[in-house]
């Protein structure tokens, strides 16, 4: 145990001063029981507080939810906060003692009686401390979305070439290969699209099959439903992803229904493999770049709250009055490259 170890360190480095020897061990006595207590406090404190601050995003929380339960991030955190006063009532109580004790008998009694009850609270929350370990690591491994950006998620079956296309308009660079579930988290990347730096999220595939979805489904599903301000739906219609047409038009359909008034731009892939293809639908295609171009335009257009591309001018003022565009917070308060971070060819 860590964070015990820390403690009883720091507490046997205790320098006490004192005239008399008696005075000596007293204090080095309390000293113990202060600093062992302190350290574990300050270290559980740490743990609690990488969750607070700056806080989770929406997403952030759905997706540990998704992946670990719900409500297992705040029972955990809770049991914790629980652990931390009672260490503090525990140390208060053994100061009292301490100062009160008889001889060096009783003050060896209460120390030793302190470690044992610390180290007890501290082992009760061991499956706390390893669960908001892991919450922080998988938290680690996801992208911080900003807020205030706009968000599409791209979006589909396995294996149709969502990374492919995340990989062209994006700055990312995701892996593509052959095979299903080749991204198993999501991953972000950045383009400037007209007026605003658009997060481009990719994901996991999904095969719609509600309950017996595995983990990268899940979380495909969740970033879908809390980071879409606009969905891309990539679908393969010469099927060589493994997955029939009639799969992927019903997980389309599905999302229709259950996400209204969502944007839901939608694109056949893989347009090289069949460029006669008759459809009403945008043909992309990674090989040629086919449809890119028109893809990016449909993106934009899709923009939820876009800024007017246009202000009315009063004679004398310059070209551009950017607080005519909105606040602040509507222009989007993210870096912008001079040129953009999206391929242009
Ligand atoms: N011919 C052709 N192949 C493509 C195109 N886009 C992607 N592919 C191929 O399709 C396969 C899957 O591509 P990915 O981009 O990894 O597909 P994905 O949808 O991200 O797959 P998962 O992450 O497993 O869900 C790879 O072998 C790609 O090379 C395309 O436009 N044309
Ligand atoms: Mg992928």
């Amino acid at each position: 145990m860590e964070i015990l170890d820390i403690a009883f360190h720091r507490a046997s480095l205790a320098t006490p001063k004192g005239s008399t020897k008696a005075e000596r061990d007293r204090r080095r006595a309390q000293l113990k029981v202060i600093r062992s207590g302190a350290t574990v406090q300050r270290q559980l404190r740490s743990i609690t507080g990488s969750f607070h601050r700056p806080g989770l995003t929406d997403l952030e929380r759905s997706l540990v939810q998704t992946r670990f339960g719900e409500g297992a991030l705040e029972r955990s955190l809770a049991r914790v906060a629980r652990a931390i006063a009672r260490i503090q009532g525990l140390q208060r109580e053994s100061e009292r003692s301490l100062r009160h004790a008889s001889g060096p008998e009783e003050i060896g009694t209460e120390v030793r009686r302190f470690y044992g009850r610390l180290s007890s609270h501290v082992r009760e929350i061991d499956v706390d401390l390893e669960r908001l370990g892991e919450i922080r690591r998988f938290l680690r491994a996801r992208p911080h979305l900003e807020p205030s950006a706009p968000t599409v998620v791209v979006a589909g079956f396995p294996n149709v070439g969502k990374s492919a296309l995340v990989g062209k308009l994006s700055s990312a660079h995701p892996r593509v290969a052959e095979f299903p579930f080749t991204t198993l988290s999501i991953e972000v990347g950045h383009a400037d699209l007209g007026f605003d730096r658009w997060q481009i999220l990719d994901t996991p595939g999904v095969l719609g099959r509600g309950r017996r979805a595995n983990a990268a489904e899940r979380e495909a599903v969740t970033a879908v439903e809390k980071a879409a301000q606009v969905i891309l739906f990539v679908i393969d219609p010469t099927e060589s992803c493994g997955y029939p047409m009639a799969d992927q038009e019903a997980l389309l359909d599905r999302w229709r229904r259950e996400l209204p008034g969502r944007p839901i731009i939608v694109v056949e892939s893989k347009s090289d493999l069949v460029p006669d293809r008759k459809t009403d639908r945008l043909q992309v295609s990674t090989v040629t770049d086919r449809g890119l171009e028109e893809l990016r335009k449909a993106i934009r257009d899709a923009a939820p709250t876009r800024s007017p591309p246009f202000v009315a001018r009063e004679s004398g003022e310059t070209d551009r009055a950017p607080e005519a565009f909105g606040s602040a917070a509507e222009r989007r308060e993210v870096p912008r490259n001079t040129r953009g971070a999206v391929d242009q060819d």
